[in-house]
């Protein structure tokens, strides 16, 4: 009979697994905290074409969150040793939920029924969308088969991080670049907060990642740096033909695909590698709309100027139903 450990946290397993758990849990929020439809009289004032772009991009958005959730975080979380960072994935997992829903928070406010369907649809048979959830999660069911190697593991974080810290930024961009000149604002806290926790699962996966390529040998983490950087460039070659599909009606692609590049260096970053891309200047009010100091932050009181609801919270005493 196999022996079953439980989870001890009382000695770390690493030196760093406390950090995430801690830092983790200090960035939780729940979509419904936030307030849309502050947003109702942005979204009437955008052009039809923009309008069309954002849905498609947070459809996009909500299609990779979907896949991090189901199948990304589960099956990674059964091949990792430590205890303890199995619990921040999973975590991690539990987030992944609540981003994938946070989109449809979003549209239920700003979009009709019929709308949202068309989004949905739009996503289901969008080639490029689709191409980028067949090639990741390919590499998340080689962790179903009976032997899994390391090297299957490691291209499994590694597409994790990709898809993380690389193929959400095209979708990130259209609400940042309206909310950096005050459109969409409300609705870009969501995304702001989405951005927040992407960033530190990228970090956390690409630390895990890095730890498996340090057991290679020479020879092998050659051939793994290679395999990866071939699997990035036909991500980047499909990101630019999405890029393409979304942005060009409005007029962004240039600046979507340097912000795309922008990110493709950071992912590799966070997988220990050098920056691959040549990035010249990234969009200033994108920058500017990712800006936390523009609203207000404050884990202690507010977790920014939209996130309102649950600040006063009052417990229910037995008088309070005496009336
Ligand atoms: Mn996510
Ligand atoms: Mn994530």
């Amino acid at each position: 009979m196999k022996h079953f450990k439980a989870v001890n946290w009382n000695t770390p397993d690493n030196d760093y697994v406390e950090m995430f758990w801690e830092q983790n849990l200090k960035q939780f929020w729940i979509d419904t905290e936030y307030i849309p439809s502050k947003d109702i009289d942005s979204w009437n004032g955008l052009k039809p074409e923009m309008r069309t772009a954002y849905k498609r991009a947070l459809g996009g958005l909500t299609l990779l969150d979907t896949l991090q959730s189901h199948t990304g975080m589960p099956k990674v979380i059964d091949h990792i040793d430590s205890l303890q960072n199995k619990s921040v994935l999973s975590y991690m997992c539990m987030m992944e939920t609540i981003h994938a829903k946070s989109y449809s928070t979003i549209f239920t406010t700003v979009a009709s029924g019929p709308e949202i369907d068309e989004i949905f649809r739009w996503v289901q048979e969008n080639e490029h969308l689709q191409l980028k959830a067949n090639v990741i999660d390919s590499y998340y069911r080689k962790l179903d088969e009976k032997s899994v190697s390391p090297e299957d593991l490691f291209m499994a974080l590694a597409s994790s991080v990709l898809l993380e810290t690389f193929l959400f930024y095209s979708g990130f961009f259209l609400p940042l670049w309206l909310a950096g000149q005050g459109q969409m604002v409300a609705s870009c806290d969501i995304i702001k907060k989405i951005i927040a926790d992407e960033s530190i699962h990228g970090v956390f996966v690409g630390l895990l990642a890095q730890e498996i390529f340090a057991t290679f040998s020479e020879k092998e983490q050659k051939r793994v740096e290679k395999n990866l950087k071939q699997l990035m460039y036909k991500l980047y070659e499909n990101e630019l033909k999405y890029t393409d599909e979304v942005y060009s009606e409005i007029g962004l692609s240039a600046d979507v695909k340097e912000y795309i590049r922008y990110n493709g260096n950071k992912a590799l970053m966070n997988l220990g590698f050098a920056p691959e891309f040549e990035v010249k200047e990234v969009n200033a009010i994108v920058l500017n709309g990712l800006n936390v100091e523009t609203t207000q932050h404050d884990f202690f009181s507010k977790k920014s100027t939209n996130y309102e609801k649950a600040l006063e919270v009052v417990y229910l005493q037995d008088e309070d139903f005496r009336f």
